[in-house]
C-alpha cells in the first residue's frame, strides 16, 4: 500500500466542513453542532488542510445512504464550485456506503471527521507501538470501507490515492489488507507481552502510578513537563501527544509517584482507533489515581469533562479516583468552575505559570495516604530480609528495638502486609 487513503495535506486541500444537526436522541454528540464543527477546523487544520466553508443540514438523523438529504447535496454543489473547494469532510463517521454514494453525487473527495483523526495520530506516532497502533487502526479502516466496494469505485477511487483501484485491484488490496493486519497484530501482541513485563517491574518496586487524563489541548503535557524534565511535546495542537511518557516524581513526603502523560480524548473519538490503542489506553487501569486535567477557559468545558469521563467508562476505570484539575487558570475563566461530583478532590491550577501545582501533588499525596493502611509487628532479628524489605519498600512511622525483635509501625501495602501477617501485633 504505497498510497495513503486521501493524502491529505500533501496538496493544499481546501475543504468544506459538513455537519448534520440530529435530534437529541439520535445524537452521538454532547456538544452543540458548531462547536463539534469549530473542533473540526482545528483537526482539518492540524492535518494540514484549509476550511473554506462549512453547512449544516438539520435533519432527524444523518441519512443512512447519503449522509445528507438530496436537496443539501444540491446545495453542497454550488458550493463546492463557489469556493474552488477539493473536498468536503463531514463531522460524523460515514459508512462504506455513504462514503461511496457521496463520492459519487459531489464527484469529488469525500473523507469523515475519523479519516482526519487517523491523519493526525499517523504523523504523529513517533514510538513503534505508536505507529503499529495507528497503522492498523487505519487498515482496519480501510479494510471496512474496501468491503463496500464493487466495480463503481473505480471511476473515482474511492480515495485511494487517486487512482481508480478497480475490482482486482481491491481484491488484492484487500489481501494484503488482512495480511498485513496479521504481521502488525503479532508485533502488537510481542510489545504487550513486553509492556506487561515492564509493568510486573515496576509494580514490584511498590511506586504509586498517578496517570495524566483529560481531553485534547487540556495541558496534560505542561504539567509533566513543569514538574519533571519529561520535555515531551506540547502544543496548542489537538493530539500533540500519542506516546505514553512516564516519570518519576517525588512528593513533599518523600514518596515517589511515577507520572503518566499519554493521547488525549476528544468527542466521537473513533471506534478504530481507541481500539488499535486500547494496549496503551488500557495502561490507565493500573493507575492509583487519574489527574483529570481540563481546561478551565475553554467554554466547552463541561462537555470536554462529560467526554472523559464516558472514555473513562469504556475503558472500565470508572472505579479509580479522580482528582479534578482546573488549568489554564491564568486565562479568562469562567466562574463558578462547574461541579465535579465523581471526583475525589479538585485543584485549580495554571500548568504554564507553574502555580497550583505544589497544592495539586499535595492533594495527590493526602490521596494516597487515604488508601493505606498501617500496621504494626514485631519482627525477630533472625528475620534480616524481611526486615531489609520493610526499609526498603514501607514508610515508617514508628521504629523500635526490643528484646524479642524489631517493632515496627508502618505503612504497609497489599505484598508488604501478607509477608508480615504472621509477625502482625495487634
Ligand atoms: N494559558 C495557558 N496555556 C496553557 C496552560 N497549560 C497549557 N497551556 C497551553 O495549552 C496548549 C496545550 O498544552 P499541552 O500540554 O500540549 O496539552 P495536552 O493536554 O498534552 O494535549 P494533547 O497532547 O494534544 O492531548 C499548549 O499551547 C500549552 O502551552 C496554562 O496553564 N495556561
Ligand atoms: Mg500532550
Amino acid at each position: 500500500m504505497a498510497k495513503e487513503l486521501h493524502e491529505i495535506g500533501q496538496a493544499e486541500e481546501r475543504v468544506i466542513l459538513v455537519g448534520v444537526e440530529m435530534d437529541e436522541r439520535n445524537s452521538r454528540s454532547v456538544m452543540a453542532t458548531e462547536a463539534c464543527l469549530d473542533e473540526l477546523e482545528e483537526l482539518v487544520k492540524t492535518a494540514g488542510a484549509i476550511t473554506v466553508a462549512r453547512t449544516v443540514q438539520k435533519r432527524e438523523r444523518v441519512h443512512p445512504g447519503h449522509y445528507l438529504g438530496k436537496g443539501k447535496i444540491e446545495e453542497l454543489k454550488l458550493m463546492l464550485q463557489t469556493y474552488d473547494a477539493s473536498g468536503i469532510v463531514c463531522d460524523d463517521e460515514l459508512s462504506p456506503a455513504q462514503l461511496k454514494n457521496l463520492e459519487q453525487m459531489l464527484e469529488i473527495k469525500v473523507m469523515d471527521r475519523t479519516i482526519i483523526i487517523l491523519d493526525i495520530f499517523a504523523a504523529r506516532a513517533l514510538s513503534g507501538e505508536g505507529k503499529i497502533q495507528v497503522e492498523l487502526a487505519q487498515l482496519k479502516y480501510r479494510l471496512s470501507r474496501l468491503a463496500g466496494m464493487g466495480a463503481a469505485m473505480s471511476r473515482l477511487g474511492g480515495g485511494i490515492g487517486t487512482r481508480g483501484p478497480g475490482e482486482k485491484k481491491l481484491e488484492t488490496d484487500r489481501r494484503y489488507i488482512k495480511e498485513r493486519i496479521a504481521e502488525l497484530n503479532r508485533e502488537a501482541q510481542d510489545i504487550r507481552t513486553h509492556r506487561e513485563l515492564l509493568r510486573a517491574q515496576r509494580s514490584k518496586k511498590g511506586a504509586p502510578v498517578v496517570s495524566l487524563v483529560g481531553y485534547t489541548n487540556a495541558g496534560k503535557s505542561t504539567i509533566i513537563n513543569t514538574l519533571t524534565d519529561a520535555g515531551v511535546l506540547a502544543e496548542d495542537k489537538l493530539f500533540a501527544t500519542l506516546d505514553t511518557t512516564t516519570r518519576k516524581v517525588e512528593l513533599s513526603g518523600g514518596t515517589e509517584i511515577m507520572l503518566t502523560d499519554t493521547v488525549g480524548f476528544i468527542q466521537k473519538l473513533p471506534h478504530h482507533l481507541i481500539q488499535a490503542f486500547r494496549a496503551t489506553l488500557e495502561e490507565l487501569k493500573y493507575a492509583d489515581i487519574l489527574l483529570h486535567v481540563v481546561d478551565a477557559s475553554n467554554p466547552n468545558r463541561q462537555e470536554h469533562m462529560q467526554v472523559v469521563y464516558q472514555t473513562l467508562r469504556d475503558l472500565g476505570c470508572q472505579d479509580t479516583p479522580v482528582i479534578t484539575v482546573f488549568n489554564k487558570m491564568d486565562c479568562d475563566v469562567e466562574l463558578p468552575l462547574p461541579p465535579d461530583t465523581t471526583a475525589r478532590d479538585t485543584v485549580q491550577v495554571s500548568a504554564a505559570k507553574g502555580e497550583g501545582l505544589e497544592e495539586m501533588l499535595l492533594r495527590v499525596e493526602k490521596l494516597l495516604q487515604s488508601f493505606r493502611k498501617s500496621m504494626t509487628a514485631l519482627v525477630p532479628y533472625t528475620e534480616g530480609g524481611l526486615i531489609g524489605w520493610v526499609h526498603g519498600r514501607c514508610e515508617m512511622i514508628r521504629e523500635e528495638h526490643t528484646a524479642e525483635g524489631v517493632l515496627l509501625e508502618i505503612y504497609v501495602d497489599e505484598e508488604s502486609a501478607n509477608r508480615l501477617k504472621k509477625y502482625e501485633v495487634k
